[in-house]
């Protein structure tokens, strides 16, 4: 297995402190806020406020908002831009797509000017994140319980780390923000990755035109599928919302007439609430995301599966795909998932012999096959896989890309015992490539709540499982 990423996985599950949505804080307004957001002594502090949220902004200190304002009314454009995104968000997100309102802080010793979420402007340089003042949230973190809870949010007084435009990183700084705190009015101790992929997410949905950026596919799924869908936060700076194409794939693969099911992850969030909400128990991120699924009749290892193996076809997969395409293509970078390695056949090579990969839970590889000199045009191949059993969830998919620019795609059945095999077209000037997908789509998790930065703050049952594959020509 790649030593990067076990010593990344290694170190994740060492030092980062449990991935909680809401940690607890002060607000820049409190004299024992960290420097980092802390405003000055006796700054006279502006609010702008839509029917929910209040945003904070002080003239004086390290945390003003750049000063242009084009209407000369005194307050700064980056503000009013701000206010207008919330409005938009909240329609979107709480009006239209149902999910709940962000709670109250009148309970926190300092609610801002009354009981709506207060959005703080400090010079931060990088993206918002929301921090709890909730008396409830101290109470639930020192007795280990759950709990939804009012919090806070702090975003960049300029947004000048960001690469795109003003207005659009206006629009995504709200719309994340806004869902962080409706999150926490369902479970404020949620997991960390999901909370950041669904504010990711949501960010999609409300400002559909946001265009999508190069870091957004960078660092998920296709182009470090080999990465656990959960794995969260550091020591991979940017990992930190990857799992949000997950999201995308699943509410646009569950809807109907070209219109994505949006709602499914409204419903989802219902059954993570920390009440119970939509059935009684608390359920955590993982486990919610295959409820909702079961209800549909569709299991979460069978469509992670699926979801590893069509992110070949982007323009099949995804209304945006050729977006997603174009803006790698933009960075310089080749907008096809990452293949771990690749087989040549020719005359003197017609097996690969057996290659073995241990893979982490809820992560997937691809292995490529190709037809050299001497690879006769009625060739075939015979692939073989050989993973855990299979109440370890391995699953494998194949994609054979002919030299005509057509594709024929099909699964491998997996035996009890996780060995398989398919024989497949792979002829000389007829095939381009094969690729084969084995997927470790195993999300059981135990020792939940010991703090790692994993789903349920636990580990996960089938890590590093190896799999084992072989191709051999016909
Ligand atoms: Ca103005
Ligand atoms: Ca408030
Ligand atoms: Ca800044
Ligand atoms: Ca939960």
């Amino acid at each position: 297995m790649p030593i990067r990423i076990a010593i990344a996985m290694l170190a994740s599950l060492l030092i980062v402190p449990p991935a909680i949505a809401a940690e607890p804080g002060a607000r820049p307004t409190d004299p024992t806020a960290p420097q980092e957001i802390r405003y000055p002594n006796g700054a006279s502090v502006q609010q702008h406020c839509t029917p929910r949220v209040c945003v904070n902004w002080v003239r004086s200190g390290a945390h003003p908002p750049p000063s242009d304002d084009t209407d000369s009314d005194g307050v700064p454009d980056l503000i009013e831009g701000l206010v207008v995104a919330y409005s938009q968000a909240e329609s979107v997100e709480i009006e239209q797509l149902g999910f709940t309102a962000p709670l109250p802080d009148s309970d926190s010793d300092d609610e801002g000017l009354d009981d709506r979420v207060d959005v703080y402007l400090a010079d931060i340089d990088r993206e918002g994140y929301c921090l709890s003042d909730d008396p409830d949230l101290k109470q639930a973190v020192e007795s280990s319980a759950h709990t939804a809870a009012s919090v806070f949010c702090v975003i960049d007084n300029d947004l000048s780390d960001r690469t795109g435009a003003p207005a659009d990183e206006i629009r995504r700084e709200a719309a994340r923000t806004l869902f962080q705190a409706i999150a926490a009015a369902y479970d404020a101790l949620e997991d960390e990755w999901f909370t950041q992929a669904s504010a990711t997410w949501i960010a999609d949905v409300v400002f559909d035109d946001l265009p999508v950026t190069a870091e957004m596919l960078t660092s998920g799924p296709i182009l470090q599928p080999d990465y656990p869908l959960d794995f969260f936060g550091e020591p991979e700076p940017g990992r930190v919302d990857s799992a949000w194409l997950f999201l995308r794939f699943l509410t646009e693969h569950l809807g109907t007439d070209g219109l994505p099911d949006n709602g499914f992850l409204r419903q989802v969030w219902e059954f993570a609430a920390a009440d119970g909400g939509g059935s009684g128990i608390d359920m955590y991120s993982m486990q919610a995301l295959a409820h909702a699924l079961s209800l549909r009749e569709l299991d979460l290892e069978t469509v992670f599966a699926s979801f590893n193996w069509l992110n070949w076809l982007p323009l099949e997969t995804y209304s945006d795909g050729q977006e997603y395409i174009d803006t790698l293509v933009a960075a310089g970078i080749e907008p096809l998932p990452y293949v771990t390695k690749t087989h040549y056949f020719s005359k003197r090579v017609y097996t690969t012999g057996w290659w073995a990969q241990a893979l982490f839970h809820m992560s997937a590889i691809n292995v490529g096959f190709r037809p050299k000199k001497g690879v006769a045009p009625s060739t075939r191949l015979r692939l073989q896989v050989d993973g855990p059993k299979l109440t370890s969830f391995p699953q494998a998919r194949f994609h054979i890309f002919f030299t005509d620019g057509t594709r024929s795609s099909g699964f491998i059945r997996l035996r009890e015992d996780g060995t398989g095999g398919r024989t497949v077209d792979f002829g000389g000037g007829v095939v381009d490539r094969v690729i084969l997908t084995i997927t470790n789509a195993s999300a059981r998790y135990v020792d939940c709540g010991t703090g790692t930065s994993l789903s349920c703050g636990g580990r996960a049952l089938d890590e590093l499982t190896d799999y084992r594959w072989r191709a051999t020509i016909r």
